[in-house]
Parts: C-alpha cells; structure tokens; sequence
C-alpha cells in the first residue's frame, strides 16, 4: 500500500486518505468496485488496448438502485501507480453524475484516493417516496479527479447508475400505478463516445490540448460502430452522451420517432415524440424506440447528423449522417409494456416555485490566459462562488462568451431551464435536468434551480462546472455551498 502522504494531486495537494469505517442504516446493500487495467478491443480488426475499467469493464458495471434502499460502494485503486500509456494518472475520485449525496460523498475532485487506496462512497438514494427521487431514472458515474477528468474518464471509467421506484419499478408486467415501461434485456443504456486511434489501432490523446477532445471513430458501448439485434416490440434505450467534448444530433434512418421519456436525471412529465434531439457532452436523453412493424432482417441505423470540426461549438446538421448503431430485427416478441400519457406529474415546478425566487446569480463562462473560467476566475477549493440557501429556490442566469458551447453541470440540482435567450426552451429541454448547454448554438440560459441534502447532516460544499472535460480539467470549475 502506498503511504497516503506519498500520492499528490496534480495540483500538488495531497491526495485522499483510507476511508474510515462508517455507520450505515441496517438495510443498506454493499457493493465492491476494483478500479484495474484491462486490455479492451474497440472492433474486430483492432489490436485489444490497454485502458482502465471499473472492475475491469468498458463500460463500467451497471448500477441498479432503488429509492429506499441506501448504497455503500467501495472503490478500490487497483491501477499501476507507473503507466507507459500516459493517459491518465492513477489518482482517483468517483461522482456519481445527477446523484443526491452528500458532500464527502459526491467526488469532490480534490478527495482523492491514490493506487492500493480505496474509498467508500454512500448513496441514500432517499427519501423513499418523496416526488423528486421518483423521478430519478438516469445518472452515471465516472472519475472527477482534480484537473486529469478528461483523461482518466478516456482511458475507461465511466458506467450507469439506474435508479428504479415504486412506479418506474423496472417490470413491465407490473400494473398501473407502476409505469410499464420496457423492462429487463429492452431496457438497454447506450453510451455514445468518440475516440482517436494512431495507424497501428491504439487510442490516442493529446494531453496539450485544453480546448476539448474531439475523435474521428464513434464507440457505443465501448465498440467502433456496433450492431444489437432487436425484437419487433417497444425498447427503452438511455442514451448517455459520455464523450469529452463532442455533440450529436440523433435520428433513426427508418424515419420512425422517437418517444422521449427523460432527460438527465429525471423522466419527463409526459412523453414527447420528436424525429431527431441533440445530446450534449454529459447529458442522457432516455427514449422508447418501437420496432414493431418493422421486417425481419431489416437493419435500422441510430445516426448522428450533427457535424463538429472543432471543439469550440458543434456545426450543423448534415444528411445522411454517420450510423453510430445498427439495430438488427431478427424476431417477435412478447411486449407488456407501455408508455403511459403523464409519467411523473411535476408538483414542485416552476409555478410553484417562481414565486418564491428572491435571488437571481449570473454566471459567465469563459476564456483566460489559455485556461477557462467562470466569472474571470479559475477553480479554487478555498472560493464559494454561491451560497444558496437549503430548499429554497433561487434563478441562476448562464452566459457564454467567445462563440464557445458549454455544457453546464451541476451537481445535487434537478433544475429547470426557464428560458433561452429570453425565450421559452424547446419541449424537450423543459424537465428536470442537471445539464444545461450554454453558448454558441444554444444561447444563455437562465434556469431555476433549489438544493436540498435531505441526507446529510450539515452544509457542504458541491462543484458546478463545464462538463467539456477539458475545460473543467484547465479550471471551468466553481463551487457552491449549500448553508
Ligand atoms: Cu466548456
């Protein structure tokens, strides 16, 4: 084991520590996770490539939680503390993206753990019953480690976190008031990244370049371009846009819709059917896809149209696009399922809680010395940009500068997108969400936001930043304390 006081942050401060044995509620479960290398084959024609998984997976394990039911998980550092690859560094800190939980718990970049270190991480997933956790359908969780998140979440470590309640209950058999929708091997989580590979097959990325990774290969699930064979029935598919710094624009070539169920974090009120929708980096977009009608042997591609040269914002939409996905119907099935017209009826929305706004922040994302800041200013852990007050909600305005887009995150918030530009969003932009694009493309973005830590004993403090790994690494990072 590595003696903590050896293991630095990039930044220079000292990394975290063995966690403490801790007192947890009788029913809560325990899970183990080894951080390790594995070697991984993107496509066929590949040589395998060293990378880094969760338990040694590309994608990570997923994790299946239920409101209620509280999570311990250890993450243990198994990865090589010296790495010929150089991509990454083997210093560690896990978030779980969308997730409530509480400060120590959340992978605040600077708590660290390093190689032969492990650290405990508990999720209440609570209050059972109460509305806005049972909205909660989506997240992920991948590395946040101060300043080399872009790389290590490159090298490998990123997978699903699903959460499943009394009435999203993960049965489709399961009557009304439970939801119905599709369940088991159609209930599928596709993450949609984008990499770079030299002429002898393996993944590259240049560590000198903070404007955002861009690739020329499209992964799903950790393969160049796959196939899944599909029955002709109704599938639920989470899509989760898990690349450093790229934009899509998705459609299916058939030119059937899709029925959005959620976005981020939560399900929507009602379904909505659109024909194509635009995913940013970090953000999850969970749609029903009915391949019902369809012929046996059909092949259906999901494709992305939206053209992205440079890191600084996504160009337009282009036809016929590039297939990211085949779907390949070869038989019948049996479907139970249904989408129901209201999914999670919205009692804490913006008209309820407009009223009681009285504090309106603005920030401004941008450009410095090469670095990237919000409001002129660099990530510092001893700097609180925000203090907002516990449950009450307050309007947060975002700007951008530059022509650059910015996806923007932040942490323990359901929050509503109130307007673009001044104008109402699209439809599809106005759940819940903890991802907000702001910029060229999209515009500025005032939201309403309102934090709770229902779980926790105290205030703490929580990261909102650009969710371009990049930027967020070169400091498009701040904080906010919840008193
Ligand atoms: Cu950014």
């Amino acid at each position: 084991m590595a003696d903590p006081g050896d293991c630095l942050n990039v930044d220079g401060s000292r990394a975290f520590h063995v966690s403490p044995p801790r007192e947890v509620p009788p029913n809560t479960e325990f899970h183990l996770v080894h951080v390790r290398p594995l070697m991984h084959r993107f496509h066929p024609a590949l040589p395998p490539n060293p990378l880094w998984g969760y338990n040694g997976q590309i994608p990570g394990p997923t994790f299946v939680a239920r409101s209620g039911t509280p999570q311990l998980v250890r993450f243990v550092n198994d990865l090589p503390e010296l790495d010929p690859v150089q991509i990454g560094l083997p210093i560690l800190a896990v978030h779980r993206h969308g997730g409530f939980q509480a400060p120590e718990d959340d992978g605040y970049p600077l708590d660290t753990f390093c190689t032969g270190q492990s650290r405990d991480y508990y999720f209440p997933n609570s209050p059972a019953g109460q509305l806005r956790q049972n909205c909660h359908s989506t997240n992920w969780y991948h590395d946040h480690a101060i300043d080399i998140t872009a790389q290590n979440v490159y090298r490998g470590l990123s997978g699903f976190y699903l959460h499943f309640n009394a009435f999203d209950t993960g049965n489709e058999t399961d009557p009304a008031p439970a939801l119905g929708l599709p369940s088991g091997q159609y209930d599928v989580g596709l993450v949609i990244q984008d990499r770079q590979f030299d002429a002898n097959g393996f993944s590259v990325y240049d560590s000198f370049d903070h404007n955002g990774f861009l690739g020329d290969k499209f992964l799903v699930n950790g393969l160049i371009q796959p196939f899944m064979q599909v029955a002709r029935r109704k599938y639920r598919l989470r899509l989760l846009n898990g690349s450093n710094a790229r934009f899509y624009d998705l459609t299916l070539s058939n030119g059937r819709p899709f029925v959005v169920i959620g976005t981020d974090s939560c399900l929507l009120e009602r379904p909505i059917q659109v024909s194509n929708f635009r995913i940013g980096p970090g953000e999850r977009v969970e749609v029903i896809v009915d391949f019902t009608g369809t012929a046996l042997g059909e092949r259906i591609h999901l494709v992305n149209r939206l053209e992205q040269t440079n890191s600084r914002k996504p160009d337009s939409v282009v036809s016929p696009g590039t297939p990211l996905l085949q779907f390949r119907v070869n038989r019948d099935a049996r479907d139970f399922s249904r989408i129901p017209d209201v999914l999670v009826p919205v009692t804490q929305g913006p008209r309820e809680l407009l009223p009681q706004v009285q504090i309106q922040r603005t920030f401004k994302f941008g450009r410095s010395n090469g670095g990237w800041v919000i409001n002129g200013e660099f990530f510092d852990e001893n700097r609180i940009q925000a203090d907002p007050r516990r449950g009450t909600p307050e309007i947060w305005h975002f700007e951008s500068g530059g022509g650059w887009t910015h996806p923007v995150h932040l942490h323990l918030c359901d929050m509503f997108i109130l307007a673009r530009d001044g104008q109402r969003p699209p439809l599809i932009e106005r759940g819940r969400k903890d991802m907000v694009n702001v910029g060229a493309s999209y515009g500025s973005a005032s939201v309403l936001v309102k934090f709770d830590y229902e779980f926790s004993e105290g205030p703490g403090r929580y990261a909102f930043h650009c969710h371009t790994t990049e930027h967020e690494d070169h400091r498009m990072m701040g904080q906010f304390e919840v008193i």
